[in-house]
């Protein structure tokens, strides 16, 4: 029998991968999150759950005894709205990753994922509203986004090395903007396809004419179903190659065409109301799947359409049905 470590188990990733490892029977899940239990996205009683702060290395050391397999998605995170406010936050997740990078060898753990980030990418390939995209040799020269990208490339460093120096087994996915059901959609970390959904669920409920919209509606973003990355995630982990991959989408879209989307879904139109003020990021950005493809085989399979229908009709059920789910959220700790 395996044992599983899953870090920011409560996390929206986290809670997903839980979720799809606790169908198999050959495997022991151990779950970490700096959470309380209660604020986990998704959680199962019958696993070991672990509530505790994985920036300190004895916690690290505790959690990753016996353990064959490390998944680490336990970082602070948020959308654009959390990131660009929170650089030093975002940054102290490398405690997290360096501690338990050692705890894992020391522990003697078989291998370790890291979950990375669009964010790494060079920044001035990244300034025209539709770009080609983003291949994985782009995040050299390192310009990445500020805080967060930062920290996800050096973590990706370091794990590179930790297989080269100590023969760690590790695999890294660089994800772009993954959505879907069991995730943030309120409090100040929601990424932009469940804010949006959220306001425009909430303009048809109470028969608003408009919704706020960060920037000008033109900046473009490729989103990918939470469903295609779980899959993305296991391929990476079972595949030979330590390279790292895109796990992301190419259906490239701006905000504007991803409003139409939605408003499509709900059968609800909205005037957009931009707010050129608010925190906006690059202006274009997209997957380049070509090489994780020709890799390991993946491709996303969801269309952006199909994702958001399944996403609209959680967070609308949430929110009908007054969920608490996203209260923890507006606190300072949350995970991929
Ligand atoms: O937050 P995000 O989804 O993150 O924003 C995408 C674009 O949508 C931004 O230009 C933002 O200004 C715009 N936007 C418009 N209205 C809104 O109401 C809204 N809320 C939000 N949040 N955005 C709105 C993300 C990171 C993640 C992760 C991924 C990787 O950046 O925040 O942590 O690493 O990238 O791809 P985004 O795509 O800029």
């Amino acid at each position: 029998m395996k044992k599983i470590l899953i870090c920011g188990a409560g996390g929206f990733i986290g809670g997903h991968l839980v979720s799809h490892f606790g169908r198999k029977k050959d495997i022991e899940i151990i779950c970490a999150d700096i959470k309380p239990e209660k604020f986990w996205f998704q959680t199962d009683e019958n696993l070991k759950n672990y509530s505790l702060d994985l920036k300190d290395y004895e916690n690290a050391l505790k959690v990753t005894e016996n353990v064959d397999h490390v998944f680490n998605f336990a970082c602070n995170m948020g959308g654009m709205g959390f990131i660009e406010n929170n650089k030093a936050e975002c940054m102290l997740s490398v405690l997290v990753n360096t501690n338990l990078l050692r705890a894992a060898k020391e522990n003697n753990c078989k291998k370790y994922f890291f979950s990375s980030s669009a964010c790494v990418y060079n920044a001035s390939k990244q300034e025209d509203v539709f770009i080609s995209g983003l291949k994985e040799t782009d995040a050299y020269p390192a310009d990445p986004e500020d805080g967060y990208g930062w920290e996800k490339l050096f973590s990706e460093r370091m794990c590179r090395h930790f297989t080269e120096d100590f023969g760690l087994e590790t695999r890294i996915a660089r994800y772009h903007n993954i959505y879907g059901p069991l995730g943030t959609f309120d409090g100040g970390r929601e990424k932009a396809p469940a804010a949006l959904c959220r306001k425009i669920i909430q303009a048809k409920k109470n028969n608003l004419k408009s919704i706020d919209v960060w920037g000008d509606g033109e900046q473009t973003r490729s989103f990918l179903y939470i469903d295609d990355c779980i899959k993305g995630t296991i391929d990476v982990f079972n595949n030979e190659c330590h390279d790292v991959f895109n796990i992301g989408s190419e259906e490239q879209v701006s905000i504007n065409q991803m409003i139409e989307i939605i408003e499509e879904i709900a059968d609800f139109k909205v005037k957009k109301n931009y707010q050129l003020d608010k925190p906006k990021g690059v202006r274009g950005r997209s997957s380049d799947n070509s090489y994780v493809t020709k890799k390991i085989g993946w491709k996303s399979e969801n269309t952006l359409k199909q994702g958001l229908t399944k996403t609209y009709k959680w967070i609308e059920g949430q929110i009908n049905s007054g969920s608490n789910i996203n209260k923890f959220c507006t606190s300072n700790i949350e995970s991929e």
